[in-house]
């Protein structure tokens, strides 16, 4: 008798954004070329914004157990395989798919499968989880995965699962990459060298997720990892550090061990790379193209009420210089609507981006996920515009929906200019242009930017539509 466990690992597609922009609002279009067009610019996007595997079912799937066989399925690119008798299905929930994670569950539970949910909302919210699971994984799952592997291959599985403490991330755990087609991905080449964060940004729950020591994996298991995933994939790397200058010194090893591999990569930063030189030269010396700096406000207001305490705004600008300077090309990240936002914000924000010369601007709006500060402060305060209980609202969109009051400016106004900003940055021309200045990843910037002007247009439109139903 075949006694292998087949164990299968669930990736959810979110409803907009990254994964495909589409309208809120968007009924099916009797126009079949109207229809064909969208699909087609939505595929594009989808693959050429960060279209990139899901870090964490690779690790979990480069758990070896004697006797289990596992595979990862991608819903953004396949369909669900269910003409394989799973033993175990793992969905992996992040909150903004979580409703959507749900109903799967349910569905794949009443055919008869046994189903484990694992993920960011499950760490946040298991109780909210549980009557959705045969078996709940709390937190990082890097070790208690082989638990609950080997417990299955036992016929013994447990309802809840959760690590007494965080994973020691210096301890050698080999990721597999040959897991997926190369072709739907912008690149398969993505790597994590550490977790945790010591800030606590209050619109953000790194630090509740992973704590806030920043751990570390040792110098030498991620060099290994670059050698052997670049031996599959020649595309650039993404490493998904939220800040990859954490640890000044940690960084100034690991990159300049990278310098000779040759590889190209992009990763997310904090600003105060601008004034790191040494650090910053070795990260240009050994490959990287592009960062992603959380900018989020130059208000300072804003800034202390939402305890984004590192770096002034004062220095902001000189950092994004110098590190452009370096060849470095810049996404930086803001938020509008932050409770030291007023009408004024947008001005200086154009005028930031101006000077800076920003390659790609990215203007969110605030989104008060649960599970962080801000929610339950602005839960508090009666200014949230939905239901906190109904999940189905912290969907991702693009810039497409006000899940709140924001305090200094009435609604309305704060739509109208937002949308004018949005308006005012993202153009042809102006895409043209930022490609064309960008210190290095000319294409992508170029891209970036257009992809843009087309996703900014759907947040006005939708913005507009919200207005006209509050
Ligand atoms: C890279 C990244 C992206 C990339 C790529 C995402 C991808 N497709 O893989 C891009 C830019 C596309 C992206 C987009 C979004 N992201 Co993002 N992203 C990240 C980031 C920086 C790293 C993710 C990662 O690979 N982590 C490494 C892995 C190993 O950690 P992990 O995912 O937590 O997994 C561990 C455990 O959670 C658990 N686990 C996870 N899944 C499962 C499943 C099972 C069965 C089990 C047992 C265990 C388990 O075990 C893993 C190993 O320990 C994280 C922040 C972070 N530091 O994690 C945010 C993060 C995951 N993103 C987040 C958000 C909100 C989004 C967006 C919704 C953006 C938005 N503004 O609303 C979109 C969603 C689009 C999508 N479909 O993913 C939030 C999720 C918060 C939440 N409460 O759910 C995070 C945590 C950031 C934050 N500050 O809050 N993201
Ligand atoms: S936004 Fe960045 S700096 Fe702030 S807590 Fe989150 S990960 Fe840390």
């Amino acid at each position: 008798m075949d006694n292998r466990k087949r164990v299968l690992l669930v990736f959810l597609a979110s409803d907009s954004g990254v994964d495909g922009a589409r309208s809120l609002f968007e009924q099916p279009s009797k126009n079949g070329a109207k229809e064909w067009f969208d699909k087609t610019v939505r595929n594009l996007i989808k693959q050429t914004q960060f279209a990139v595997p899901p870090l964490a079912l690779m690790i979990l799937a480069s758990v070896e157990v004697e006797g289990v066989e596992q595979t990862i399925c991608d819903l953004r690119f396949e369909e669900l395989p269910l003409e394989i008798p799973w033993d175990l299905i793992g969905i992996s929930i992040q909150t903004g798919m979580a409703s959507k994670a749900f109903d799967l569950a349910d569905n794949l539970r009443a055919k008869g499968y046994t189903v484990a949910l694992g993920g960011a909302h499950v760490t946040l919210f298991p109780e909210a989880c549980r009557i959705h699971a045969d078996i709940l994984v709390q937190g990082e799952a890097d070790d208690i995965w082989k638990t609950v592997l080997k417990d299955l291959k036992k016929g013994a599985t447990k309802k809840h699962y959760i690590p007494e403490a965080f994973p020691d991330l210096s301890l050698s755990r080999s990721v597999k990459s040959r897991l997926f087609d190369k072709k739907r991905y912008f690149t398969t080449n993505i790597i994590q060298t550490g977790r945790g964060c010591p800030y606590s940004c209050d619109f953000c729950n790194i630090h509740i997720l992973n704590g806030n020591r920043h751990r570390r994996r040792t110098v030498e298991s991620v060099v290994d990892e670059v050698r052997r995933f670049s031996q599959d994939d020649k595309r650039i790397f993404f490493f998904v550090d939220d800040s990859i200058n954490a640890n000044e010194e940690y960084a100034q090893e690991l990159f300049s061990r990278l310098v000779p591999l040759n590889i190209t990569w992009f990763g997310q930063a904090t600003t105060t790379l601008g004034q790191q030189p040494r650090l910053l030269e070795t990260f240009a010396q050994s490959g990287c193209r592009a960062l992603l700096v959380g900018i989020e406000s130059i208000e300072p207001a804003s800034r202390d009420t939402h305890n984004k305490t590192q770096n002034r705004s004062t220095e902001l600008a000189e950092a994004i210089i110098n590190i452009r300077k370096a060849g470095i090309s810049l996404y930086g990240s803001f938020i509008y609507g932050l409770d030291g936002d007023t009408l004024a914000t947008p001005a200086a924000i154009l005028d930031f981006i101006r000077m800076t010369k920003l390659d790609v601007p990215g203007i969110n709006i605030l989104r008060p996920n649960p599970g962080t500060r801000v929610f339950e402060r602005l839960r508090e305060e009666g200014r949230l515009l939905f239901d906190p209980d109904d999940l189905s609202a912290y969907r991702y969109t693009f810039g497409q929906e006000m899940l709140y009051k924001p305090k200094q400016i009435t609604l309305s106004d704060f739509i109208e200019s937002y949308s004018k900003l949005t308006a005012e940055l993202f153009t042809v021309t102006n895409s043209f242009s930022r490609g064309f200045s960008a210190p290095s990843a000319k294409t992508a910037v170029l891209l970036f930017n257009l992809f843009y002007t087309h996703l900014y247009a759907l947040s006005r439109h939708d913005l507009k539509k919200q207005l006209h139903l509050i």
